[in-house]
């Protein structure tokens, strides 16, 4: 009998509810466990356990996604899910950071990745390349071993592989479900891209472990996710703050007959979350407004998946992330290690618990710097004020939070200084209604020379994924510096939020 580590029990049981719907089609667990068992044998070929092989796979939320995922999960294998919408130049660093053997694309993404694929010797494959009918025993794997590697962005250098064991996923998934009392009868949109724990594990894994039905899409495509809505399809929804200011600007733009029956739609569900960034306290009272419905806002981190949040029974605080999640440690730190008592005393959080991921991967360095005392350093700042904790800001100021996605400034800033016009450039992310905080390049023009935002733009395109392209350029004489020597990026952030807002 095979062991599965994370054990997805509707899947194991061969459940005939439905567990994925995409567009027009629905698939059974029962269909879904079989497809996984067909791709995990395929993917064995005459091996009796992958033993940790970094397979990446390059797809939307699909069937073949996640027969993709729990079939490398049940072969022994690392999964490593890339971002659709990374450009192709981003590529490279992961395929070589994670050495991954073989890649399992949709056949849209096939064309577009051959050439990278064939440079590196990696094996472009399909889903229905590997599928096998053959029947074979499963390898048993210890909880221990390591099975997701997610890319992070940090404060230095290129994005790190964040690595999760069977026991971490299983981890996260579990106090979520018994914190937001997940059940077989849920139903819920994921068109968050599945490259990043939010939609991984939130949602997409949350979900089939309870038995519940997720409906995929391939974006956040609002009109049609909105019929749905109206139809009372979902009874959860969980997404990013620039989803739901996205929601309110789209019901701007259609007639109020038909905001009612959207917002309707919202009010009959059980639970709306909000998470990946902070939700303004503006956006938690509009949203009740509009919809009647207490967003619970979580705060969470690839390294740790959740952990603190609002409570699913009890009050739902505007500005705040609420407290830790069942099997969550949680401690705030001063700036000499010193574990902080006081409520209204601000700390970094540190994380201990099943759910912290294992190590950077092919990072000892890095692994080692981000513990303390087996404490894992988030380099998030917050208070507890009354039981609640909220978010205060972040230890660094070269990290960028735009629509839910984590921006490396300074990746950014080593492409644009290969631009021949620009002489210094410091990448900020200033706060933004839409999307939290919007990458603004504060550049200095080398002499004689000139640039326009349009110009600046089409230049980065292709050179970075779409999403990290500045929103708005700003020209200075010379880039303010302290004693140091040092960007002050702190005071620039300030001085363009307030000519933003002027
Ligand atoms: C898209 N664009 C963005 C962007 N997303 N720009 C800045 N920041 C973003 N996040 C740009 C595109 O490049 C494009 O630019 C234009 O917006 C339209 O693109 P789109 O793809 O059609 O946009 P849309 O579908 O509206 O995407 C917005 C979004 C998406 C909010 C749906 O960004 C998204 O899915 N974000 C969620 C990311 C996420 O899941 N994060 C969780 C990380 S885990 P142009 O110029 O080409 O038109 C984590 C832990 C935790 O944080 O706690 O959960
Ligand atoms: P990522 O590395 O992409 O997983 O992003 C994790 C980061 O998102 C955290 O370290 C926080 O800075 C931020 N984050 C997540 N949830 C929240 C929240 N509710 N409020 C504020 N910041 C959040």
């Amino acid at each position: 009998m095979t062991i599965y580590q994370i054990p997805f029990p509707y899947l194991q049981n061969n459940s005939e509810r439905i567990a994925l719907v995409e567009g027009e089609k629905k698939h059974t667990y029962r269909e879904v466990n079989n497809r996984i068992n067909q791709f995990a044998t395929g993917l064995l070929r005459s091996k009796t356990d992958l033993q940790e092989e970094r397979i990446a796979f390059f797809m939307p939320a699909s069937l073949d996604y996640v027969t993709t995922m729990h079939g490398v999960w049940r072969a022994g294998g690392i999964a490593v899910p890339l971002n659709v919408a990374s450009a192709v130049s981003e590529l490279d660093h992961y395929l070589t950071c994670a050495n991954v053997t073989r890649m399992v694309a949709g056949d849209e993404y096939q064309d577009s990745l051959r050439e990278l694929c064939a440079s590196l010797n990696i094996d472009l494959v399909s889903v229905e390349d590997v599928l096998s009918e053959e029947s074979i025993a499963l390898p048993e794997i210890s909880a221990e071993r390591r099975a997701m590697m997610l890319f992070t962005s940090g404060t230095t250098n290129k994005p790190k592989g964040v690595v999760s064991t069977h026991k971490t996923i299983s981890a996260q998934i579990t106090t979520l479900i018994e914190a937001w009392e997940w059940s077989e009868s849920d139903v819920i949109p994921l068109f968050l891209p599945l490259h990043h724990i939010h939609g991984i594990v939130n949602i997409l894994s949350c979900g089939l472990w309870a038995g519940a039905t997720v409906h995929l899409y391939g974006k956040f495509d609002i009109p049609r996710i909105s019929k749905q809505i109206v139809a009372g399809t979902y009874n959860v929804f969980m997404a990013v703050p620039t989803i739901y200011v996205k929601l309110i600007q789209y019901f701007e733009s259609i007639d109020e007959g038909e905001v009612e029956k959207i917002c309707n739609g919202f009010n009959a569900m059980r639970l709306n979350i909000s998470g990946s960034a902070a939700c303004p306290v503006k956006l938690f009272k509009q949203w009740k407004e509009l919809t009647g419905q207490v967003l619970l806002e979580r705060y969470g981190m690839t390294e740790i998946g959740m952990g603190i949040s609002n409570p699913y029974n009890g009050e739902r605080r505007a500005g705040a992330v609420g407290q830790p999640l069942p099997g969550v440690e949680c401690q705030l730190f001063d700036e000499d290690n010193n574990p902080i008592t006081d409520e209204a005393v601000s700390g970094e959080i540190r994380i201990k618990g099943d759910n912290v991921f294992l190590e950077y991967w092919d990072n000892e360095a890095a692994t080692r710097e981000s513990f303390k005392d087996g404490w894992f350093c988030t380099g998030d700042v917050a208070v507890v004020e009354d039981g609640y904790y909220r978010i205060m800001g972040r230890s660094s100021v070269d990290i960028i939070k735009s629509g839910g996605y984590k921006l490396s400034a300074l990746e950014i800033e080593g492409v644009l200084l290969t631009h021949e016009m620009i002489a210094e450039v410091a990448v900020i992310g200033v706060e933004d209604d839409t999307w939290g905080e919007a990458v603004t390049a504060v550049v200095a023009i080398k002499n004689g020379k000139s640039l326009d935002y349009d110009s600046l733009k089409s230049w980065c395109e292709g050179k970075m994924s779409s999403y990290k392209i500045p929103k708005r350029l700003k020209i200075v004489d010379a880039l303010p510096r302290n004693a140091m020597g040092k960007v002050t990026k702190p005071s620039l952030k300030e001085m363009l939020r307030l000519v933003g807002k002027s």
